[in-house]
């Protein structure tokens, strides 16, 4: 079975594609953002996939690719078009190659005109493709920067994206409107730059007439893309916290477990977040936890230390997991839950007081 996620960025209004193959854990994504790599990350690990290979559709101007990070965390491979000049990758696509993950695969089509290095990355079984910046929904990329050439990209989506059976299911790199998923069928009926009757001297009329500002970030994300993401101002990572060994959750939490709170104990304030009856009930509590119960943490942050990190607890994590977002909101910084709550912390054989055993 194909596992199949589609994730943005709301900065840069990009999507990033997760797919993985259900037998082997497999899995590939499809441009990826610098700042969004620990969401990616998370992702992966829950979902137990192994990352083969980061893919880019082109080489692009408005964000950071994460392509050499994620290479640095997981040993992904990168692809890139040959055609792009990136340097760096460890793989140069062209036209009909196929990117292989677990039993299935991706297969290549160039479809320069957005960028001369543009790939559209089309499922085994034509019932999906990634078209890039090649066309988007309802629209196509811009082809004013970048070796842009409205005439390529007419020829692209004429003759390699509409030429896919009418069901295929397209998915672009961004839409700036919310859009999320559209197909061969809708995009060669309704596309008002390509569709229909619409012949190619009139979408490079339509095309010479956009007037769009260059994207905000071109001059740092250009040069850092054509070296697959490798920053030129030397940050190599997202900043995480130092304090513990900390998970991140897709859900956005920063977990800890019980292992390493009891190695950091002495560096934490703990809080339990539970009701007065379960703090002195069945399940015990953790030697040195203050008692907040949630609904009162607002309220009472002026009782913790700002500059300490913060460990929240409850029974099962849950509510502990929504301390950390009110301690957040509040400024710490440094907050983390105790992931699987007294449950876990109880199964795992780790110290209680009070309770029965
Ligand atoms: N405002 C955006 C720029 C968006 C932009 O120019 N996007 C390119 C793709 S890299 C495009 O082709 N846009 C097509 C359009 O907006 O119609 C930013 O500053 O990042
Ligand atoms: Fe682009």
């Amino acid at each position: 079975m194909l596992i199949f996620r589609q994730l943005f960025d709301p900065q840069s209004s990009t999507y990033t594609y997760l797919l993985g193959d259900s037998h082997s854990r497999e899995a590939v994504l499809i441009d990826t953002v610098f700042e969004q790599a620990r969401r990616d990350a998370a992702l992966v690990g829950e979902l137990d996939l192994h990352l083969v290979c980061t893919l880019e559709t082109h080489v692009h101007a408005d964000h950071i690719t994460a392509a050499w990070m994620l290479k640095q965390q997981f040993g992904s491979r990168i692809a890139v078009a040959k055609s792009s000049g990136a340097e760096g990758a460890d793989r140069y696509l062209t036209q009909g190659d196929k990117v292989e993950f677990g039993d299935r695969h991706l297969q290549v089509r160039a479809t320069p005109g957005h960028t001369n290095g543009c790939l559209t990355y089309v499922l085994d079984d034509d019932s999906m493709a990634f078209t890039g910046d090649c066309l988007l929904i309802r629209g196509s990329g811009r082809t004013d920067f970048q070796q842009g050439d409205a005439h390529a990209l007419y020829r692209s989506v004429h003759t390699r994206i509409l030429t896919l059976p009418p069901s295929c299911l397209l998915y672009p790199a961004h839409d700036y409107r919310g859009l999320t998923v559209t197909s061969v069928e809708e995009e060669r009926r309704f596309n008002p730059r390509l569709g229909g009757r619409i012949g190619e001297a009139d979408f490079a009329g339509y095309m010479e007439n956009l007037h769009l500002p260059h994207p905000k970030q071109i001059d740092v994300a250009v040069p850092a893309n054509l070296k697959c993401g490798q920053r030129d101002d030397g940050v190599v990572s997202l900043t995480a916290p130092t304090w513990a060994a900390l998970t991140y959750t897709f859900a956005g939490i920063w977990e800890i477990q019980p292992q390493a709170l009891e190695e950091a104990a002495d560096k934490v304030q703990l809080i339990d977040v539970r009701e007065p009856a379960e703090f002195n009930g069945g399940l015990g509590h953790i030697h040195g936890a203050k008692l907040i119960p949630l609904g009162e943490l607002a309220g009472r942050t002026a009782e913790l230390a700002r500059e300490r990190p913060v460990v929240a607890v409850c029974r099962s994590g849950a509510r502990s997991a929504q301390a950390t977002v009110i301690l957040q909101q509040a400024g710490f910084k440094d907050a983390a839950n105790l992931a699987g709550g007294m449950l876990r912390w109880r199964a795992d054989g780790h110290p209680v007081e009070g309770g029965i055993s």
